[in-house]
């Protein structure tokens, strides 16, 4: 009787324990079907082992990144095998019949943990999942309640672009971004490489891009474009070093779409070569921020050589489908008063037209030149929505960022488009309504409630034309962001907000239910020691 009343008792005990270290499936972006099966929980310890089918290369890395996720949350590391038979088993595989390549199959029982996607990168989404339900906790054993997971994306490209030019983030930071772009089930990592303030990634044909464009001298402090700090600031990446920033997002199922901005934002690469310039320069790479007047001349034939120059290098280093050449915030005063482009502008038949003046026409045609070279090397271009103005090439994606019209217009010609509206799902603009409480940030307030709330197909749309609706994607520009910690700040937890609107059903997307279920994913931020808007959820750490 006394030993069985101390079974019980050990009993109470042991399943009042149990909650504290029990797996919570409903994370952030939420799976579509969750669904529990039968009792019992799949136990974690010294001996669990990762199976992966042999010879699979992609769910052997899917393996290694699962035995270090669970490492880092449990100080448990399983070991890995390709032998999937037998007991207290986490079984990786990718046999899932499902269209939706990203879809993934969990199921959780006593006995073992099965991960079956569409894809390896399915897989990988369900990798994912698994990791944030696991709570924090310093126990040794580990408990997965039975559970039956069937899970897909909304949209097939969920992506986050990090501003690299106005200022550098090293190797190790960009690391960083992806895995916190890999936490939140995004799968494009856009990758603003240039602008007015600095060039960042080695061109070999064109030395003084990183000797000089990556450089500039000092940086405008705040919002005061009259005070200067003094300090020059700088850096770029090597080719190497680009090539393993695409094998390292590769591994996370992450594309990386690199972005050479033109013709306008290009002030730093005018500093290097000033005869891309319509007046010659010379010019400084840019220490203030905002729109420049100076572009590259559309009417001088090496730039249009330059940009095809620099452009192989970057095919040749990105094998992403797409490249994105910009477009955006081009002023056309420059070519107004060049005679060059003038005569071009007569050459070519540019006139103004009822829709658009002969500067547009102008920026169109160079635009066009540049898409016929891309698509001839078999990729696809993509740009701001500026690339509507003055007529578009045929299989461009726009990046609809100011505002929603640009990627419905889109829409509406057959072009893909992309959401990123200014309003929504710029991450640089503040995160509180006080500002005298933030780090100066760009302009404007964005809400999380606001960024979750986003609904990127417009009911303008017929449902053929929705079809052309990608994805959606948030942009960090980082005038504002002196270091890589700021850029956590204010990517989180915006960033995932954004992922639930790129991969939840909209009829299954409730604000408040979100913020319920943040605090497990602001254990897995805390984990990785990541920055971020604490206030956002009241949470006090
Ligand atoms: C507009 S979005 C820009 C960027 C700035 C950003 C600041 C876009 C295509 N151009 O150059 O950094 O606003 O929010």
């Amino acid at each position: 009787i006394f030993l069985g009343a101390l079974g019980l008792l050990f009993a109470t005990f042991a399943q009042a324990q149990a909650p504290k270290t029990t797996a919570n499936y409903r994370v952030v972006p939420l799976p579509q079907e969750i669904s529990n099966t039968s009792a019992g929980a799949f136990a974690l310890n010294a001996q669990t082992r990762i199976a992966y089918p042999k010879g699979n290369a992609a769910l052997q890395k899917d393996a290694e990144l699962l035995a270090q996720y669970l490492f880092e949350a449990t100080k448990v590391r399983p070991t890995l095998t390709t032998n999937a038979q037998g007991r207290n088993l986490i079984v990786l595989s990718a046999t899932l019949k499902n269209n939706n390549k990203e879809a993934y199959r969990l199921d959780v029982s006593k006995d073992r943990i099965s991960i079956n996607g569409a894809s390896a990168a399915g897989t990988f989404y369900g990798i994912q999942t698994l990791r944030k339900a696991i709570p924090q906790t310093g126990a040794q054993k580990l408990f997965f309640p039975s559970v039956t997971i069937n899970d897909q994306p909304r949209f097939g490209y969920r992506g986050a672009m990090l501003d690299v030019a106005r200022h550098f983030f090293s190797f190790e930071e960009v690391k960083t971004f992806i895995d916190i772009l890999a936490l939140h089930n995004i799968n494009r990592f856009h990758w603003h490489l240039t602008d007015d303030q600095g060039w960042r990634i080695e061109i070999k044909k064109y030395p003084r891009l990183t000797e000089v464009s990556s450089m500039r001298p000092e940086t405008m402090v705040g919002h005061d474009a009259s005070k200067f700090d003094g300090k020059p600031h700088g850096g770029f990446y090597t080719q190497e070093q680009a090539r393993a920033i695409v094998k390292y997002a590769a591994d996370r199922h992450i594309m990386v779409v690199p972005e050479i901005d033109m013709p306008g934002h290009m002030v730093a690469a005018l500093a290097a070569y000033p005869e891309l310039g319509c007046t010659g320069g010379p010019y400084k790479v840019r220490t203030t921020w905002g729109v420049a007047e100076d572009v590259l001349c559309a009417g001088n034939e090496r730039t249009l050589k330059f940009a095809k120059d620099v452009l192989s290098e970057v095919m040749n280093i990105f094998p992403s489908e797409y490249l994105y050449i910009g477009g955006d915030e081009c002023p056309k005063s420059s070519w107004e008063k060049c005679s060059r482009c003038q005569a071009l502008i007569k050459e070519k038949g540019l006139a103004t037209d009822e829709k658009h003046t002969a500067e547009e026409r102008l920026q169109s045609y160079f635009m066009s030149d540049i898409a016929n070279f891309i698509t001839a090397h078999g990729r696809k271009v993509g740009g701001w929505d500026e690339i509507l103005e003055g007529g578009i090439a045929p299989n461009a994606t726009v990046l609809s960022w100011r505002g929603m019209e640009g990627g419905i217009e889109a829409a509406r010609l057959g072009h893909d488009a992309i959401m990123c509206p200014v309003s929504h799902l710029y991450l640089d603009y503040y995160q509180t309504a006080d500002r005298e409480s933030e780090p100066t940030a760009f302009n404007g307030f964005i809400p999380i409630e606001r960024t979750y709330d986003f609904n990127p197909v417009s009911p303008k749309l017929t449902a053929n034309e929705a079809k052309h609706i990608i994805g959606v994607q948030a942009n960090v520009w980082t005038e504002y962001m002196k270091t890589f910690k700021q850029v956590e700040y204010m990517t989180l937890p915006r960033l995932a907000a954004a992922s639930e609107v790129q991969w939840t059903m909209p009829e299954k997307k409730n604000f408040d239910d979100f913020a319920n279920r943040m605090p497990q994913l602001l254990n897995v931020y805390n984990l990785n020691k990541y920055n971020y808007g604490r206030h956002l959820f009241n949470v006090n750490i």
